[in-house]
């Protein structure tokens, strides 16, 4: 009797076990979005930085907002993180948050696209 009921507890455990894990691995997000303020002004800028982006580890999906001028950045968790986004996007030309745009690469985009100017 007491074997049957071990038996029967063993064999619940090593089925629900690995159902258990796989539920959890399911719900847990694999991607990751993060928003950068950039100094994006127009439609070159937005497609200049949707396109560089995109070849930066594990990103998955840019998109930038024009009118606010955000970048959301969506990547692969554990392949990149907010900080490398943000220098990424200084490598590019363009201010990300707090840090300010390369100088060099910013001086080096196409003049309607160097920051003062107008969005347009
Ligand atoms: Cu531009």
């Amino acid at each position: 009797m007491i074997m049957k009921k071990l038996t029967l507890i063993m064999i619940s455990l090593v089925l629900i076990v690995p159902i258990s894990v796989f539920a959890q691995g399911d719900k847990k997000k694999k991607t990751e979005t993060v928003e950068i303020q950039t100094s994006a002004i127009c439609g070159m800028c937005k497609e200049r930085l949707e396109k560089n982006l995109a070849f930066e580890k594990g990103v998955k999906a840019v998109e930038l907002n024009e009118e606010i001028k955000v970048i959301s950045i969506t990547y692969k968790k554990g392949k990149n993180d907010k900080e490398s986004l943000k220098k990424a996007i200084t490598k590019i030309g363009y201010d990300a948050d707090d840090l300010p745009a390369n100088q060099e690469a910013h001086d080096k985009l196409p003049e309607c696209c160097q920051q003062g100017n107008e969005p347009h």
